[in-house]
């Protein structure tokens, strides 16, 4: 597991970008970066109430701390508008008010995003209130309750880790041929012959995981990028594409060494697992129930807006260009939507060439329908990103104020994609 960065009882926070050198799995060291240490960062275990950040950039060049899936003002979010130069620091003034969530934090600099989050600049954030014990989950940070960060990273022959991405791979996004979790090859858990709580954060640039068990053994969702479901939803199969996230309880009663798998095309091992009968179960009940409540805002009046994720063949044959929004590559200087602090928007979404996850920040949405239908289950929680495979609708309300200066952003999560041009911007005022 990454270390443990519990915030709760001091209300602080700090976090240090640096240049990091990692060989994964003896082959040669490479260049990496990461929060505290040389790649990725620490898990962040914060609870609702005042989070006093700092984070200091030693890297040479820019970066920011975008708080995915955190619910912030504009000027918290930390996204391309705030981008901390080197040497010096950013000290957000926090307020966390939200249910709990499996979040993630990950630098946000335009058309640097893709290469910086892959040499390693990214961590995951647990919101808590503490109450796990009475929803019957697992709670015991790498116990049963275990946080995995994927990530597919490209190793040269040497076993060096590379990111030099062709026009073919900015056109589809940069994919590996090896499957990191938390920053690691060829790791594995030992787990307790119970239930077990996998946090799944899909950190990779580009790669949509279809995860399921070698042996078939069903996954129990129980929270989506927001919050908890109200109740657990069993599915054979989870499908998690760049920036979303999931919590399932998985039972390791009677043991076995179940390996999480993924598809599609050909299938492939993405994490094994190992029981050990010596660690002791702490839950060995699935809950029945949760106490995710969705907001369906079916009686909310709302105004509806199209969003174009647009890959121009022409441009695209011009040498990787033609990304854009609504016909439009992203500008910082251009406002492309002005929202009503408070009010609820349905969005209509709509992919070009290929399927792209669309993120949007500060908010949390709900996913009203996919290609005309319903959405699939583990799209019907509080999301934040979703994947769009031809057509979706989501709904949210926009809580959060985002002025001109620093405003919040919507995009691609594949990350190339991003920062060629796939994004917007919003205010809310
Ligand atoms: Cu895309």
């Amino acid at each position: 597991m990454p270390p443990l960065l519990d915030t709760r009882a001091s209300g602080r926070l700090s976090l240090t970008a640096m240049t990091g050198s990692k060989s994964f799995l003896g082959g040669p060291a490479v260049a990496t970066a990461g929060f505290n240490q040389d790649y990725l960062g620490p898990t962040i275990i914060m609870r609702n109430g005042d989070l006093a950040a700092e984070v200091n950039n030693t890297l040479d060049e820019a970066v920011s701390v975008h708080w995915h899936g955190l619910m912030l003002p504009g000027e918290y979010d930390g996204g391309p508008h705030l981008p901390i130069a080197p040497g010096a620091t950013w000290r957000p003034r926090m307020a966390i008010a939200q249910d709990p969530a499996t979040a993630w934090y990950h630098t946000h600099i335009h058309e640097r995003t893709a290469a910086q989050v892959y040499s390693g600049l990214a961590g995951v954030t647990h919101v808590t209130d503490g109450r796990d014990d009475q929803r019957g989950l697992p709670a015991e940070y790498g116990v049963d309750d275990l946080t995995l960060v994927l990530q597919d990273r490209r190793f040269d022959t040497t076993g060096r880790m590379v990111y030099d991405p062709s026009m073919m791979d900015r056109m589809h996004g940069f994919t590996g041929n090896r499957i990191l979790v938390n920053g690691q090859l060829g790791a594995a858990a030992v787990v307790p012959e119970g239930i077990v709580r996998l946090r799944l954060l899909n950190g990779s640039n580009a790669r949509t995981y279809n995860l399921f068990f070698d042996d078939a053994r069903p996954m129990h969702l129980v929270a989506t990028d927001g919050g908890f479901l109200p109740a657990p939803l069993v599915l054979d199969a989870l499908r998690l594409s760049p920036g979303e996230r999931a919590e399932i309880l998985i039972d390791f009663a009677g043991g076995g060494a179940p390996v999480l798998m993924s598809d599609p095309e050909q299938s492939y091992g993405v994490f094994p697992f190992a029981t050990d009968s010596e660690l002791s179960a702490r839950i060995t009940q699935l809950p029945t129930v949760l106490d995710g409540v969705l907001e369906d805002f079916t009686d909310a009046p709302a105004l509806t807006r199209q969003v174009s994720l647009d890959m121009g063949m022409g441009g695209m044959m011009m040498g990787g260009g033609g990304f854009a929004i609504n016909g439009q590559p992203f500008d910082m200087d251009r406002i492309d939507f002005e929202v009503a602090l408070g009010s609820v928007e349905r969005w209509h979404i709509r992919s070009t060439m290929v399927a792209h996850p669309f993120h949007v920040h500060g908010v949390r949405f709900r996913v009203l329908s996919e290609n005309g239908a319903p959405p699939r289950p583990e799209n019907t929680g509080w999301k934040d990103t979703v994947l769009v495979p031809g057509e979706a609708e989501i709904v949210a309300r926009f809580d959060q104020p985002a002025g001109r200066d620093v405003p919040l952003m919507f995009h691609c999560h594949i990350l190339e994609h991003e920062d060629a041009g796939m994004m917007g911007q919003f205010t809310v005022s």
